[in-house]
């Protein structure tokens, strides 16, 4: 099925994103309507629960862009609630085998391809009468590639038939290659590791994904073949915004003083 986001992949290009961590609907709306291709908005680490998410994902619905959710663990049950509320697609965080991959695609699936159960409470009303005929090729399912065991079986994991992509965490993953946590990281191993499944990606036409906190860095992804990249974080953009601002108040009376 013709999704934007499928739209923006199917023509080589890539779905800019921000992340949003803030359980209020003003905060999804007030991002989605800067212009940004998709919204992740996330229940794993941010304060968003499941009782926020139809909220959110109206307020992204009065828009143009998709909302992807970061579902905050593999159960089947959130996943398809969140298909449900309307979700244009999923993330999926630690994904460590190609059998749980499998398992996350059953999960965004309706038989007899995969296992999800039938009840798209809002996704009927938002994408038509006939969701449920459309939805096996609509629904976009990425699984995160974060882990020593999710990159030691990144080409089985890719092979898994019916998946989008894969979603970079840069920050699990130099956990996972013995670094210190960080988003944007230039360590060599770190680069290579991302480097290994951009290619893997690229090899089998999956839509590779990143998380990235530095929008140079986000850009220099894209050049490398991403096509699913974080240009903002709702809260950091918030503290950085603010403490300029603050930064800008406070420094004529410095000088004046000095
Ligand atoms: C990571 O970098 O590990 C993520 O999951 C992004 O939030
Ligand atoms: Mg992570």
């Amino acid at each position: 099925m013709d999704t934007p986001l499928r739209r923006l992949w199917t023509e080589g290009r890539c779905a800019r994103a921000a992340w949003v961590t803030l359980n209020h609907p003003l905060v999804a709306e007030s991002l989605a309507r800067l212009g940004f291709d998709a919204l992740c908005l996330d229940l794993q680490h941010g304060l968003l629960t499941e009782s926020d998410l139809l909220g959110m994902l109206q307020a992204v619905s009065q828009t143009g862009a998709s909302a992807l959710v970061r579902v905050p663990s593999h159960d089947p049950a959130l996943i398809g609630r969140a298909l449900d509320l309307g979700a244009a697609g999923v993330i999926v965080p630690l994904v460590n085998t190609p059998a749980e991959a499998a398992a996350v695609v059953a999960a965004c699936r309706y038989p007899p391809a995969g296992r999800r159960s039938y009840g798209p409470v809002r996704a009927s009303l938002l994408y038509g009468s006939d969701y449920a005929a459309r939805a096996n090729d609509a629904v976009s399912v990425f699984v995160m590639i974060e882990t020593e065991q999710g990159l030691a079986n990144l080409e089985a994991i890719c092979d898994t038939p019916g998946l989008t992509g894969v979603f970079i965490g840069p920050i699990d993953l130099s956990y996972a290659l013995g670094l210190p946590p960080q988003p944007d990281n230039p360590h060599p191993a770190h680069v290579a590791a991302v480097t290994r499944i951009l290619e893997a990606c690229r090899r089998r036409g999956l839509v590779a994904g990143s998380f990235s906190d530095d929008p140079s860095f986000g850009r220099a992804l894209v050049e490398k073949g991403a096509q699913l990249v974080v240009v903002a974080t709702d809260a950091r953009c918030l503290t950085e915004a603010a403490s300029a601002r603050l930064r800008a108040f406070d420094a004529p009376s410095r000088t004046s003083h000095t």
